[in-house]
């Protein structure tokens, strides 16, 4: 079997990459009826041959697009269609992949009416080789059908009812976690050719020795030549493009491992005045004479990542991370890619002395990734499991199948610190120990180089999970969901509940989630709830128990819930969206965003 997606889309002299973002067209089913554009075959001709079609951008959600709230609130499918063209220079020794960069929640892709791929959970990647399927030198169809519907056994789970409405039965979508099920084409769609034989997968890890680097190489090909007449030549190159390291291997060993002398390691923000440090190991897959097969080119940070039952280090020092928790939102476009937006979120990101995020509650974009590796922005990688509870075997399966997809996306970005296998599952649930035992086991066989969290907010008397993690996380509400308004229940709360974790798994311990709701531009003196004053004082308050935690070497970090303001379902808690942003949703401080960035800053450890 193929490995999903693994590589990102990168040209190269043996690659094409084309983009096929833009305008394509739009059709939902009608409600309550999602599968009719299968039964009636829509993938066989143009959609706007058997519907009126809406034009619809790619990447972004489709939810906040238009006017109409039946299509912002849609249950079930949607379809999408384009056309495009493949040059006749395409025709011979090549393949050509479709990839899409996500998906949400489901997809089933026809290219010319025949089906080419399909793809369930959100936020990963997929792809497939479509070269049979193309017309070369002519107009190509690909037609998309996209489902959103969450239930028991998806990850992440959701429930579909029905009620009456008044000209009819409506379809219910609920759930449980605090974000919009924002759906559609969230990120690009690529075409992009690869020789008949080629590089399928890239797998590299690094270790450091006083001033030496290690970058040790594993490269999958596949193809009709047969291993023994394949061999791989290396090149590293740092980051001005100087060869600082080279070997070919023999043929039929497709890894090894290089020296760097002198090396640059990889160092989060504010640890080193050069962050971010990035070679580039180049890949050529060669036939056994030397002749050349195909290029890719990976950027490799070198680092190590070491963890014990107190300590968290990187490259042998201690961190301690500054971060937030995240959601991948903005208006109008809702989750889809946004080059602009993520700019704007790494300048802020700086901005506040940060170096740390967590992916909460799904995985982001692959082109986020790149950006957090080139600026040692650290990442905690989420995988979509939210709120999880009622286990079983079927959910049990999907949810080691996003951890495989994850990790298989994610494993050579120098920014992974650390896997997330869940956030908020109710781990005091009967089955919730063997279930995480096993979750953890499985992610731990795919990647033995990051320690595993998750981030928990049972009490820790209650929690069955942690015992199988290396690392605890958990969310709480101080002041806010529990004790609300009472900013004198807060530190004394905090520094006991930390302690007890400690206690109770003896392992680091780090806070992923605090923070309260805060209205731009409301203020109340005395500081009351809702109000930019209340934001700031629970933070501080927050920060005391910190100061307090951080003189034990086991607490590992502070994360505020939430960057930014998001979206979420319609709720009588909700004014327009969950507002617990340090920033605005359209990325402009409130006034906690100024107490944080002191904070952060006096907290770095190299200036
Ligand atoms: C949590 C969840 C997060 C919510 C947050 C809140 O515990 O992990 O998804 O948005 O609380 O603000 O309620």
């Amino acid at each position: 079997t193929r490995v999903e997606g693994a590589l990102y889309p990168h040209e190269s002299e043996t690659r094409e990459v084309r983009n096929l973002d833009g305008i394509w067209n739009f059709v939902k089913s009608d409600e309550g009826n999602p599968t009719q554009g299968v039964r009636e075959q829509w993938y066989k001709d143009d959609l706007s041959k058997v519907k009126t079609v809406i034009p619809m951008p790619v990447p972004a959600s489709y939810n906040d697009i238009t006017t109409d709230p039946e299509i912002r609130d849609h249950v079930g499918t949607v379809w999408y269609d384009r056309t495009f063209f493949v040059p006749n220079s395409w025709r011979d020794n090549q393949r050509v992949w479709l990839r899409f960069g996500s998906v949400h929640y489901e997809a089933f892709v026809w290219i010319n009416g025949e089906t080419a791929v399909k793809h369930e959970i959100g936020h990963l990647p997929f792809e497939a080789d479509i070269t049979k399927f193309l017309k070369f030198g002519e107009q190509n169809r690909i037609t998309v059908l996209c489902d959103n519907a969450l239930i028991q056994t998806t990850i992440p789970q959701g429930k579909i009812s029905e009620a009456q409405r008044d000209k009819g039965i409506a379809i219910i979508q609920s759930y449980t976690f605090d974000f919009f099920n924002y759906a559609g084409i969230h990120r690009s769609v690529h075409l992009f050719t690869t020789p008949k034989t080629y590089i399928e997968d890239v797998k590299i890890t690094t270790d450091l020795k006083e001033s030496t680097g290690f970058i040790f190489y594993e490269v999958t090909s596949n193809g009709d030549i047969p291993l023994e007449e394949l061999r791989v030549r290396i090149q590293i190159k740092d980051k001005r493009g100087n060869l600082v390291g080279k070997q070919t291997t023999k043929a039929s060993e497709l890894k090894g491992v290089l020296n760097i002398e002198n090396v640059k390691p990889w160092w989060p923000y504010l640890m080193d005045p050069e962050p971010g440090y990035l070679y580039t190991t180049e890949v050529y897959l060669e036939g056994a004479n030397g002749k050349l097969i195909d290029v890719y080119r990976v950027k490799t940070g070198i680092r190590t990542l070491t963890w014990t039952e107190s300590s968290f280090l990187i490259n042998g020092k201690p961190v301690y991370f500054r971060g937030f928790g995240r959601h991948e939102d903005s208006d109008i476009r809702g989750k889809g890619l946004d080059y602009a937006l993520l700019t704007r979120d790494f300048n802020l990101l700086k901005w506040i002395g940060s170096n740390v995020y967590r992916t909460s509650h799904y995985p982001y974009s692959e082109e986020s990734m790149q950006f957090a590796d080139e600026q040692g922005i650290m990442i905690i990688d989420e995988c979509p499991s939210v709120d999880t509870e009622n286990f079983n075997q079927a959910l049990l399966d999907k949810h080691k199948s996003s951890l495989q997809q994850l990790v298989n996306r994610d494993k050579n970005h120098a920014c992974v610190v650390m896997w997330s296998i869940a956030n908020e599952p109710r781990t005091n649930q009967y089955n919730a120990d063997t279930y995480f035992g096993s979750v953890a086991n499985y992610t731990r066989d795919l990647d033995k180089t990051r320690p595993i969290t998750a981030a928990i907010a049972v009490p820790s008397k209650d929690d069955k999970a942690g015992r199988h993690l290396d690392i605890i996380s958990f969310n709480r509400y101080n002041g806010w969901y529990s004790n609300t308004g009472r900013l004198d229940m807060i530190t004394d709360h905090l520094v006991e509940e930390a302690i007890g974790w400690h206690k109770k798994y003896n392992r680091p311990v780090l806070m992923s989630e605090y923070g309260a709701d805060t209205v731009e531009g409301l203020h109340i003196l005395p500081s009351f709830v809702w109000s930019e004053e209340y934001q700031q004082d629970l933070l501080s308050k927050h920060f005391r128990a910190f100061d307090i935690l951080r003189k034990k070497v086991w607490f590992i970090g502070e994360f505020v819930w939430n960057f930014a303001d998001f979206k979420t379902q319609q709720k009588y808690k909700r004014v327009g969206g969950n507002k617990k942003g340090v920033f605005t949703r359209n990325r402009q401080p409130k006034a906690a965003a100024h107490l944080l960035r002191k904070r952060y800053f006096s907290l770095a450890q190299y200036l």
